[in-house]
């Protein structure tokens, strides 16, 4: 008996240090965020998702976390200012972001360059992993959602013919029209008219004219939030009435604000859905609305992954914050190898061998009544 407690004793001496082992000093993680420019539509929910999670996370206790945040704006050079100051002057221990594919081909690198772990929560493009041994996303890709929309989109609306519409200015929206079409191809369904915009376009009448001309059956569009916008409504306005299918540059309920009724019938893969029920799911839900009295979207929720992902991956380093930055670096880039079936509000997610994320279910939607809605084909 007394043996036994003993034995019960020291279990908990054994463990207990481990909880305890008190931080010395927080872990720096940087935020790149683009809250300004034309991508301020996705940079203030994943900079919401993003001070929620920290949020949450330090009441827990388990993690001392200090998260610090920069304005990367839309551009390159913006997210590889922010990216530099990170590294040098803060010498944090792991980043977030930054938003936009285009931004991570060209400040990821110097990150890989440091040793410093980053995780992406938005990009989708191709190749975003193969930049770097350091570079992780949790953000489903393209060449993962692409296809699905695809398909279901092919069985709902009987697709035979589309034109493909995309801006050649930006590497995710010519990542996904590349993949749009090698589906298009996969499903039979015909390349009625290729026409291209690019990012900072205002004026649609010429494409979209070019567009109606070619008689589809519906228009896929690679866009960012910005254009995609301008063309649901001017595509209305000169009178096209057949379906958008877009990419997840679409994936922002303020597309169905600003472009109202233009917005119904879209269909876009998704990685979120806010009707998911588990818990890890409602308590984001409840607690992102409470604070920020709006609807959390699809990127809110993949940047509170994001953080959620980063926090666990700092635990697993079980580091004491005194260590050599380089270790710290170390340390939670092979912690984040080691994420597997972790509860998010994106469902369960898992970090692959090449850094990739793999999401258990993902989602294709439509706006139907001004809402994302889940679309389900008929079987
Ligand atoms: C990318 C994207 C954009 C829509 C991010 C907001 O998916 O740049 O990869």
């Amino acid at each position: 008996m007394w043996k036994r407690l003993l034995i019960l004793v020291e279990a908990l001496l054994m463990t207990a240090p481990a909880a305890w082992a008190a931080q010395t000093q927080p872990i720096k993680v940087g935020l790149a965020v683009g809250v300004t420019g034309d991508i301020a539509v996705y940079g203030e929910p994943i900079r919401n998702g993003f001070l929620l999670a920290f949020k949450q996370i330090s009441e827990k206790g388990e993690v001392r976390i200090e998260p610090i945040l920069e304005d990367t704006g839309g551009g390159r050079d913006g997210a590889i200012n922010v990216f530099q100051k990170f590294i040098q002057r803060d010498r944090v221990a792991a980043i977030l972001g930054p938003v936009l594919s285009s931004q991570a081909f060209g400040a990821d690198p110097l990150a890989v360059q440091a040793g410093v772990p980053v995780v992406g929560v938005s990009n989708t493009a191709k190749g975003i992993p193969d930049i770097g041994a350091t570079v992780f996303r949790v953000s489903a890709p393209e060449a993962v959602q692409i296809p699905k929309s695809i398909a279901v989109a092919k069985k709902v609306l009987n697709l035979q013919r589309v034109v493909v519409l995309y801006d050649n200015a930006d590497d995710f929206t010519v990542s996904g029209y590349k993949t749009f079409v090698e589906e298009l191809q996969k499903n039979g369904i015909q390349v009625v008219d290729t026409i291209t915009f690019a990012r900072g376009d205002s004026d649609f009448s010429a494409q979209l004219t070019k567009a109606k001309a070619a008689n589809p059956e519906a228009i896929v569009v690679s866009a960012l939030a910005r254009e995609g916008t301008l063309l649901l409504i001017q595509g209305r306005n000169l009178g096209i009435t057949v379906p958008f299918i877009g990419g997840n540059g679409f994936n922002d309920t303020n597309i169905i604000t600003r472009a109202g009724q233009a917005a119904e019938g879209l269909i876009v893969g998704t990685a979120w859905v806010p009707s998911a029920p588990t818990s890890v799911n409602l308590k984001f839900y409840g607690s992102y609305r409470d604070t920020y009295k709006k609807e959390p979207n699809q990127f809110a929720a993949q940047a509170y992954a994001g953080a959620q992902v980063v926090a666990e991956a700092i635990r697993r380093a079980n580091l004491t914050g005194a260590e050599d930055i380089r270790a710290q670096r170390d340390k939670i880039t092979e912690a984040l190898k080691t994420i597997k079936n972790f509860e998010t509000p994106l469902g369960r997610i898992s970090i692959a061998d090449n850094r990739d994320v793999i999401q258990q279910r993902t989602y294709v939607a439509v706006v139907r009544n001004g809402r994302f809605t889940e679309l389900i084909p008929p079987q």
